[in-house]
């Protein structure tokens, strides 16, 4: 998958996406990234890419022609159906459906805005879509790219070898993740839980999966009540609230 990102800061965005996962997902050619700066489509001295907002007010407002530019070129370096989505706090939120969608498209171009935000009149003419990455004042789109495009490239095939992450099985299942150990077997007074020293994989895989319904429950309600549960699950969701009651 390609994608692009129109951003003033470029070195912000090529720097972090050089480690870990998706630097590998870039190493092995799975997924290509480029920046595209408005700042090299400026044509005045001070290379302006942002004014002041009509109506007054504080803050400044970046201007329509160099993102234009910046996002024509953009576009013309990505595939025929590619899809152009600006990174802003009023947009859909970006969760790991609209993820999923996403890493099906041949390209993507991602739009980080600074300042107050980006002229409308952009994002009415060459915007498809605004997605947001959560509720919070931020000074710029430059980490929710970074955000969409580590979700994105860990589902491309390919950047994760042959097992999917444990991480993933259980979010795509609609549920939160499991807990984790490793050695030493005792730290202090904490201990590992038993069934997972046994070596009993069915008794295994079942606590995980108990485990991950008993968390989503107490944690993240409204993840269950979307999802629901099988017979077999409720049961086992019963067992783990019993077996809380006793600690
Ligand atoms: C109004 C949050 C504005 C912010 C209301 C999540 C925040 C991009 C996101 C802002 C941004 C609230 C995001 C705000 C974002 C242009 C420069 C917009 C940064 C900018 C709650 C500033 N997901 N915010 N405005 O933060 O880009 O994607």
């Amino acid at each position: 998958m390609r994608i692009a990102v129109v951003t003033l800061f470029p070195v912000m965005l090529q720097e972090a996406l050089a480690h870990g996962v998706v630097g590998r997902a870039v190493d092995n050619g799975v997924l290509r990234v480029e920046c595209f700066d408005p700042r090299m489509h400026t044509h005045d001295v001070h290379r302006t890419v942002d004014d002041r907002p009509y109506g007054g007010g504080p803050g400044m407002v970046m201007k329509v022609e160099p993102l234009r530019d910046a996002l024509q070129a953009a576009t013309a370096s990505l595939p025929p159906g590619s899809r152009r989505v600006y990174l802003g706090a009023d947009g859909a939120r970006f969760d790991q459906a609209v993820a999923r969608q996403a890493s099906t498209w041949p390209g993507l171009v991602l739009v980080a805005g600074r300042y107050e935000g980006v002229d409308e009149r952009l994002l009415e003419s060459e915007i498809d879509d605004t997605w947001s990455i959560g509720d919070y004042v931020l000074s710029g789109g430059e980490l929710p790219a970074l955000v969409v495009i580590d979700a994105i490239a860990r589902l491309l095939p390919g950047t994760l070898g042959s097992a999917q992450s444990a991480v993933e099985e259980s979010f795509s299942n609609g549920l939160v993740d499991w807990p984790h150990y490793t050695r030493p077997p005792q730290v202090g007074a904490g201990e590992v839980p038993a069934v997972l020293m046994g070596g009993d994989h069915a008794q295994i895989r079942r606590w995980r999966l108990q485990q991950a319904l008993g968390r989503t429950w107490l944690r993240r309600p409204e993840m269950l009540e979307r999802r629901g549960m099988s017979a077999e699950e409720r049961k086992m969701l019963e067992e783990f609230k019993k077996a809380r009651l006793m600690l």
